[in-house]
């Protein structure tokens, strides 16, 4: 046996001490899941109310998952606000408590704590700038920030007056951030002048002014002051946040919302086509967050909670905001990188503001475990109690020293897996209730019911020690109701290949225990250091470039970042290759996209391996990214099998 599979058999039980503190032990998950799928209606009734309604639902679920008819609702007749329950009903019992707690990028610089009162008026101010801006309920807000307050007062801002939040990540290019402006048809973009982050500064309010000449000229701009650098400004479109914020009133009443009203559009990649805008809603979301956030991560009053994740990504979204704010709990909102000024950072800012839960993405641990040892021994990490990670599978020797060196051997970790879609944790072990292993996410949690199907016949494959594609079926509060204006892609991505269940574009494994291990991906969506990239986002950027005629891109497995992009370019006749151009190519994708998408490795291909009615065979790019020549499968359908000798032959040696 391997180490790595050694590793991946050890089992760790949680200490007498966890599931003493723990919300949830062994007995009660397992009564509350046989609660949660026998009677999801009782279980949802009641788990509903852990939120303040205005008018309160009848109905809980009203669900169909038939292909073609496909519609998703929770608590339908229910009416709530969801920023009167992340912040006024907190007021009365927890005005004076830190709500947010902002680590900025400098370490030199002040960390800010901004208490419930604090937050609530800042929010109604940003509300109020908004309608007197020409905001009004279920207009379309976009969100291009740093990881500063100001975002979540943004993102609650929205929802106090029911306007509907799209947050472009930071690192997005202007190309990447005016089409998502235009996919939703927004009518305010909210960004700040720059973007510190490592050291290094991001032009955020000159990337806005390059997507607004690819905008409609009605779309407003209102700017934050971050750095205070220089930007341009064009009275009547640009609108100066801090200005305006001394003069908005500090009291904005929370419009009545409708549980299925849209709350945000968060885009993410796809195996086809451009990002789809994926569509949450008010009610559900919210009660999935919030319970989610309480029992995963064992959350109790008084605690210190910190997820490193970026507003722009939907972790960010239900994990740092909504539902640790749902739950009155401290967040903790990190501007920075982790090896910024160096690799102890995170370690740093746990010791400083005492973190109990420290959530971060495989990536992150995969490369500070690369730095050594001592940037975490230097620090005191003794308040850390809980540890979670996100995004894409742990390998076990990550998952072993995060919780050798960083917990200790003390603190369990939530493998949780889930996705944009999902709105909240899917599948995770819970710290009082389940033992973990290192790269699995071990169980579902309550009324989530994973299936295993075979990927061929669509036939649910039961028993333990299985593998095969992973679906869920029934719906949970927490769901995406539908792809921004393209309910039939909803339909057809989720829905269509396999009848009956939600399709999650995963593969899985239910080992012998019955315990769930994410295998990856299935489809042509890798996952690039926790961010989620359809390869054809990859491909049109390259083949909108000049000198290429066809491009065909695959991920290969690396060290830091789990998958890296590999393309294989076949230049135009009159083109040559050179470094020089593969220099040119990568920047050029960077500026399409963004440098989240920047190609680690670029092939020359004369020709790519299809088949004879045309289609690329990317199984067998995969195979030779990977390094892995000796099973390539059947090539006889190939229309020209040379086409792979010469691939294999001229491998990019990385
Ligand atoms: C929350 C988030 C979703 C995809 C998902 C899967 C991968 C996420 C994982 C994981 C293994 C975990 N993924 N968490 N794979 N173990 N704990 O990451 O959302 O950006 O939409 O990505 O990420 O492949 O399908 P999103």
């Amino acid at each position: 046996m391997t180490s790595a599979a050694q590793a991946e058999t050890k089992v760790y039980p949680p200490s007498a001490e966890t599931v003493a503190r723990a919300h949830v032990d062994a007995e009660k998950y397992a009564r509350m899941y046989e609660e949660s799928v026998s009677d999801p209606e009782a279980f949802w009734g009641e788990h509903g109310k852990r939120i303040d309604w205005i008018k309160p639902y009848t109905k809980v679920k009203d669900v169909n998952y038939d292909f073609g008819s496909v519609s998703i609702n929770w608590y339908a007749d229910g009416t709530l606000n969801v920023s009167a329950n992340c912040l006024d009903r907190h007021l009365k019992t927890r005005g004076d408590q830190t709500a947010i707690i902002w680590e900025p990028d400098d370490p030199n610089d002040e960390a800010q704590h901004i208490t419930y009162a604090e937050l609530h008026r800042r929010t109604c101010r940003m509300a109020n700038i908004l309608e007197s801006m020409g905001v009004r309920k279920g207009d379309r807000v976009v969100i291009y920030l740093p990881m500063i307050p100001e975002a979540a007062y943004a993102m609650l801002a929205c929802a106090r007056i029911g306007a509907i939040h799209s947050i472009v990540f930071a690192g997005f290019s202007p190309d990447a951030l005016a089409a998502r402006i235009n996919g939703c048809d927004a009518k305010v973009i909210i960004t700040a002048d720059e973007a510190p982050r490592g050291g290094r500064k991001t032009p955020l309010k000159s990337n806005a002014d390059a997507a607004l000449l690819h905008c409609k000229d009605t779309v407003k701009c209102l700017v934050v002051k971050r750095t205070g650098g220089q930007t341009t400004w064009i009275d009547g479109r640009d609108f100066d946040y801090n200005e305006m914020a001394l003069e908005a009133d500090d009291y904005c009443a929370p419009a009545e919302m409708n549980a299925e009203d849209p709350l945000f559009i968060l885009y993410t990649s796809g195996s086809t086509g451009q990002p789809k805008g994926v569509v949450h809603t008010t009610g559900g979301y919210l009660v999935y967050a919030s319970m989610t956030h309480e029992i995963t991560f064992d959350y109790h009053d008084g605690d210190i909670y910190w997820c490193t994740a970026d507003v722009g990504w939907v972790t960010g979204h239900s994990y740092i905001v909504y539902g640790p704010l749902a739950n009155g709990a401290t967040t903790l909102m990190f501007e920075g990188v982790p090896t910024y000024p160096d690799a102890s950072r995170f370690w740093q800012v746990c010791e400083k503001h005492k973190v109990n839960q420290f959530y971060t993405a495989p990536t992150a641990i995969r490369a500070l475990m690369g730095q050594g040892n001592e940037f975490v021994e230097k620090c005191d990490l003794s308040s850390l109690r809980i540890l979670g990670t996100v995004g894409e599978p742990i390998n076990p020797e990550a998952w072993t020293w995060y919780h050798e060196v960083v917990g200790k051997g003390k603190c369990p970790i939530v493998d949780t897996w889930w996705q944009t879609e999902t709105g909240g944790h899917m599948m995770t072990p819970l710290p009082g209730a389940h033992a973990t292993k290192p790269g699995s996410a071990m169980k579902p949690f309550f009324g989530v019911q994973p299936v295993v199907l075979d990927p061929q016949s669509g036939v649910e494959i039961n028993g333990n020690g299985v593998e095969g594609v992973l679906c869920i079926k029934d719906s949970w509060p927490g769901q995406m109701r539908t792809v921004w204006g393209d309910h039939e892609r909803f339909e057809k991505t989720y829905f269509s290949d396999y009848k009956g269940y939600y399709f999650t574009g995963d593969g899985c494994r239910r080992d012998e225990d019955g315990d769930y291990w994410i295998t990856g991906r299935v489809d042509d969506v890798i996952n690039v250091s926790g961010h989620r990239m359809g390869t054809a986002e990859v491909e049109s950027a390259l083949v909108a470039h000049p000198a290429v005629a066809e491009a065909a891109v695959v991920g290969y497995p690396h060290d830091i970042k789990g998958q890296g992009i590999y393309c294989y370019v076949t230049l135009m006749n009159d083109r040559e290759p050179s470094e020089e151009l593969r220099k040119e190519l990568r920047q050029w994708v960077r500026t399409e996209i963004g440098p989240i998408a920047s190609p680690d490795v670029i092939q020359w291909a004369p020709g790519l391996p299809k088949t004879r009615s045309g289609k690329i065979m990317r199984r067998i790019l995969r195979k030779i990214a990977e390094n892995d020549f000796g099973s390539l499968g059947d090539t006889s359908t190939l229309a020209d099998p040379s086409v792979v000798e010469d691939l294999i032959e001229n491998r990019a040696n990385k």
